[in-house]
């Protein structure tokens, strides 16, 4: 067994008798009440998921395993002549709430050197689709391809035992998570490059063999490392960490799982916000024909699209109070790499005026931009103009998050998940309102 899967099955015995106790003890505590708004507004702040892997505070922003985004890069080991650090230490720290040592880190490198060789028909998927298939829909396919592959589901006809569903687990979703970049990398030369394609480095880390099959140079290697990494995890309620661990919570494994989760991050309201700033920005650019942006250019344009009755995308958030800490993160990046470059400046002007807009416009809760509004402007610089690409970046980032929260899933025994419905006249009587429903309504 590795040193990451024996440490992991350590923690998993420490913990299991905290949820069993919380269970046995303590199942009649109240967490909260709930109030109508919640129960139509998509259980907006509703307490009914547990997870230990991240935590969102609206004020603050992510913590990974207690560690805000900072510290998170800062204790991880970092990659030879890198700034940033091997993802595959960071999908260590995720799973057991270690940091691990440089050789832990390297023994987890190797793991996913020999897991990452794809089969064959799954590139035979990717071609038989149609070239012009959005790059989200491709790389959905492809997860979801691979499902014979499942080591889980062979166990589970087997007849495992519930107490040893986290093995295969790992195994399924280590299996899948290292093959994730290459298949993303693939995508996207398949679709922009002419249908070029670059073999894997045996010698590089997770971050640097995709940096290496994207054909783009340094330090776009580190781009790809920063990047999973911010992207990974933003607790559970998000929709694409909530449905890859819906569908898992079905015993479905996760091949299913992730894809579905997926196919949620491709929403504009979620991870497609990353394309659609790119959209954004582009269009506000043709309509100024080759004029300079001012602030007045900006805030009319928002205006604009307020008016319209279209969002601001990468503005806004469900749980966040504050600028996003991913983009500050990557703001700061941009500071240091690309501190001129035209659509850097403009997504800062954005990020000067935006804002104000939203309070005057008076809706959203939260008028600060969210980590797309940033992200789509450090890939442009590095030569990936093609956006409607940039959420499978995202999507290979949250794999990372998903996976390890559906492995603990398994590991604590959390049942299918099944909340319960009501109809609006049954809210009308809670509400004290006396309604005439319509004939034939359901009571
Ligand atoms: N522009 C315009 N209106 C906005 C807005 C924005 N950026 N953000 C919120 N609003 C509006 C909502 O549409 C809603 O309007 P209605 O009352 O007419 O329905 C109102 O303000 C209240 O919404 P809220 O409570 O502040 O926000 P929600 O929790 O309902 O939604 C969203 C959160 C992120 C979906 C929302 O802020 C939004 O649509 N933002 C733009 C899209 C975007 O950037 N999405 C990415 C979010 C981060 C993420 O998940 N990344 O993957």
């Amino acid at each position: 067994m590795s040193m990451l899967k024996e440490t992991l099955y350590k923690k998993i015995e420490a913990h299991r008798p905290r949820t069993t106790r919380l269970l046995k003890e303590h199942s009649g505590t109240k967490v909260m009440d709930i109030n109508i708004a919640q129960v139509i507004g998509g259980a907006r702040g509703i307490k009914c998921l547990v997870t230990d892997i991240s935590y969102l505070d609206p004020f603050e922003g992510i913590r990974f395993r207690g560690k805000t985004i900072p510290e998170t890069f800062a204790a991880l080991p970092k990659v030879p002549g890198s700034d940033y650090p091997y993802v595959e230490g960071f999908w260590y720290f995720l799973l057991t709430g270690d940091v691990p040592t440089k050789q832990q880190t390297l023994e987890v490198v190797d793991d996913f050197k020999t897991r990452r060789q794809i089969p064959h028909y799954v590139f035979d998927v990717l071609r038989a689709m149609p070239r012009d298939t959005h790059p989200m829909t491709l790389f959905s396919a492809a997860i979801l391809s691979m499902q014979r592959e499942s080591i889980f589901v062979k166990r589970y006809n087997e007849g495992m035992s519930k107490m040893d569903y986290w093995d295969p687990m790992y195994e399924d979703c280590t299996n899948l998570l290292a093959k994730l970049p290459s298949i993303g990398a693939y995508i996207y030369r398949m679709k922009y490059k002419a249908d070029t394609h670059i073999a894997p480095n045996p010698d590089l880390d997770w971050g640097g063999n995709f940096a290496h099959q994207m054909g783009i140079g340094k330090p776009y290697d580190d781009v790809a490392r920063m990047y999973f990494i911010l992207h990974s995890d933003h607790e559970s309620g998000n929709v694409s960490a909530h449905t890859t661990h819906l569908v898992a919570s079905a015993l479905s494994d996760c091949y299913y799982a992730l894809s579905a989760g997926i196919n949620g991050l491709a929403g504009p309201l979620h991870g497609l916000a990353n394309q659609e700033v790119l959209r954004w920005t582009q269009n506000f650019m043709a309509q100024l024909g080759g004029e300079e942006f001012t602030k007045e250019t900006v805030e009319k344009a928002l205006w604009d699209t307020l008016k319209s009755g279209q969002v601001i995308p990468g503005y806004g958030h469900a749980v966040l109070r504050k600028t996003d800490p991913r983009y500050m993160a990557q703001r700061e990046f941009c500071l240091k790499h690309l501190p001129d470059f035209p659509l850097f400046k403009l997504i800062s002007t954005i990020f000067e005026v935006a804002p104000d807009v939203l309070k005057e416009h008076g809706k959203a809760k939260n008028p600060w931009p969210n980590v797309d509004a940033q992200s789509g402007v450090i890939q442009w610089y590095y030569g990936l103009t093609e956006w409607d690409f940039y959420t499978v970046l995202f999507g290979i980032g949250r794999a990372i998050g998903v996976l390890t929260n559906i492995i603990w899933d398994r590991a604590l025994g959390y049942p299918i998940e099944r909340p319960k419905s009501v109809t609006t006249t049954m809210l009308e009587e809670v509400a004290g309102i006396g309604t005439k429903e319509p004939a034939g309504a359901a009571k």
